[in-house]
């Protein structure tokens, strides 16, 4: 048994995230959680809301609500909505928290004793027409690296790359539009990442079995021409974690807030703090700090691509930067984007499908499916209806709730709904068996690569390999001729339902339970051993025939949904 720390990249507080969004850390990250607890390992997996910085501020204003209250309304409508995707974390903590302002100007204040904090005065991007400095994400331009006209301040969305507001060319006001800006003095604080440059390329070139899209990303801005640079860490801004030294006030600095960037990685930290505190008897240093017993933990990052600079670069800059034991990543797991239809999930358009129109239309498993064997891993990859219907109508009616349906039954129908007793396996059994044990090592071993759709893949072929032994072992016809040898078969493919549940719990939660529900048994034992494992539930065992699994969708559906989603949400 080993100890997995797991986190997924926090989403922004500002809206209901798309399931561009979900597939791209929460879901996988989730099946991964799942996947390890039903090995018989310690996991703690958490989340947040990511609550500062202007997108917050500005969807507030747009509510009409102070920052705070908004922020802790869209906290509910997140863990609600996470809750009902089955997200199954630890703690679901929120950045704003005061362990997260503690250990943001803790770290700052360690970073500024190692002299790796310098004071700038710089100049900052003044909206006359706007009446206030905008913040970097609200100055759009064309990208100098790729000439994409529609980077931010902050970050160009299509190369990846690092921005500051002043690199852009052609700058301009996201809020209005308006070009009339002009450059102010300010002073902020810039954490000296560049001093680090090395001991973050020998930390990633240690990383040997990360993801290319992950060590790729990290190396292009590591090695880039200018490199590493100096970032800014604090920002003229009234919402965030005040600036300070510690406990002690920064001179210069007051007024001034960190940097969203900066505070929102240290709540995966603060986080653990969160969760701590959430009930007695748990010690969250144990997970964060190798002096404390976290030298034994595995730490998994989950994120898109977008945040992996971030990820590989600032943040470990942070944690080195101080001087004190925490726990690196061990391993980042990124993923590309999930396009809609012909173009792309989009929050500010409104355009793709939301979580929580989602869960109106059909049950978390649906789309937990969809989503995880569509994972957009090697490329990006594409919602679209036809695709989803034709994927649960085959994969999860056709496949899996069809064998669930005949098994019990056929059962009902001759022995009534109890295991029936007798015969002993022949030669199609042992081949099954062996054909299974050899499939559930392939997908131990996906799932353990955290290979998403391979895992998938491998799943949908154990229950093949189920239905295509019902097939040809034909109870119902061995029935008439040789009825022993039909129990057998029954029994066996009866016990297929509790393996499958089992193995099946990390992509499909709740179809797993109501399986597992129906087998009448809370034998949720991982098997090791597959004949072992199909005899787990013995004859005379009482179990009932489920309601229908999955419903598949019809045409008219599929058709009615799309065009309920053609347009934009309003
Ligand atoms: N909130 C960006 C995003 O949701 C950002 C991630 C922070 S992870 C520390 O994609
Ligand atoms: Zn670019």
């Amino acid at each position: 048994m080993a100890r997995h720390l797991i986190t997924s990249a926090i989403p922004y507080i500002n809206g209901i995230k798309h399931l561009g969004n979900l597939v791209g850390s929460q879901l996988p990250a989730d099946l991964y959680a799942r996947y390890l607890r039903g090995r018989g390992h310690e996991v703690l997996f958490l989340c947040a809301t990511d609550e500062h910085g202007t997108p917050a501020e500005l969807a507030a204003a747009k509510a009409g609500k102070p920052v705070a209250e908004y922020c802790a309304e869209m906290w509910e409508v997140q863990d609600k909505l996470g809750k009902g995707f089955r997200l199954s974390f630890d703690h679901f903590g929120r950045s704003s928290s005061p362990q997260n302002h503690a250990l943001t100007q803790h770290f700052a204040g360690r970073l500024a004793e190692a002299g790796l904090i310098e004071e700038v005065s710089e100049s900052q991007v003044y909206s006359n027409a706007d009446g206030r400095f905008l913040p970097d994400r609200y100055i759009e331009g064309t990208c100098p690296n790729c000439g994409y006209d529609k980077a931010r301040g902050d970050q160009c969305e299509n190369c990846t790359k690092q921005l500051d507001p002043t690199d852009l060319i052609d700058p301009r006001s996201a809020i209005s539009g308006s070009t009339d800006l002009e450059v102010r003095a300010t002073k902020h604080l810039y954490l000296k990442q560049s001093q680090m440059r090395d001991e973050l390329n020998a930390w990633i070139d240690g990383k040997k079995d990360w993801p290319i899209l992950t060590t790729s990303i990290a190396k292009k801005w590591l090695n880039d021409g200018d490199g590493l640079q100096d970032r800014g860490i604090t920002r003229d801004l009234d919402w965030g974690i005040p600036v300070k030294r510690g406990d002690e006030d920064w001179p210069g600095m007051e007024g001034k807030v960190f940097y969203v960037w900066f505070d929102a990685p240290i709540e995966y930290i603060a986080c653990a703090g969160e969760w701590a505190e959430a009930a007695s008897g748990r010690d969250w240093e144990r997970w964060w700090r190798t002096d404390k017993g976290a030298e034994d933990v595995r730490y998994t990052q989950f994120m898109g691509k977008d945040n992996v600079p971030f990820h590989t670069l600032s943040f470990p800059a942070t944690i080195l930067g101080s001087g004190e034991p925490w726990k690196l990543v061990d391993y980042i797991k990124s993923f590309n984007y999930l396009n809609y239809d012909g173009g792309q999930f989009s929050t500010s358009q409104g355009r793709g499908i939301f979580m929580d129109q989602a869960l109106e239309i059909l049950p978390s498993d649906y789309w937990r499916w969809w989503l995880l064997s569509h994972a957009p891993e090697s490329s990006d990859s594409e919602f679209t209806w036809e695709n989803f219907q034709t994927s649960v109508n085959k994969d999860l009616a056709d496949v899996l709730g069809n064998f669930v349906s005949r098994v019990t039954k056929f059962c009902r129908s001759k022995f009534g709904e109890v295991v029936p007793e007798g015969g002993t396996y022949g030669a199609q059994e042992e081949a099954l068996i062996a054909d299974l044990t050899t499939r559930l090592r392939a997908y131990e071993g996906h799932m353990e690569a955290i290979e998403v759709r391979k895992s998938a893949t491998e799943l949908r072929a154990i229950w093949v390999a189920g239905n295509e032994y019902l097939q040809s072992a034909a109870p119902w016809a061995t029935f008439k001729e040789d009825p022993e040898r039909a129990t057998m078969q029954v029994r066996l493919a009866l016990n297929l339902i509790r393996f499958y549940a089992v193995l099946s719990a990390p992509f499909i939660p709740d179809a797993a339970a109501r399986m597992l529900s129906a087998m009448n048994t809370l034998d949720t034992s991982w098997p090791d051993d597959v004949a072992e494992a199909l005899s787990a539930l013995a004859a005379g065992h009482d179990f009932s025939v489920p309601d229908v699994l999955f419903a598949k969708i019809s045409d008219e559906d599929r058709e009615a949904w799309e065009a309920r989603f053609a347009g934009v949400r309003r």
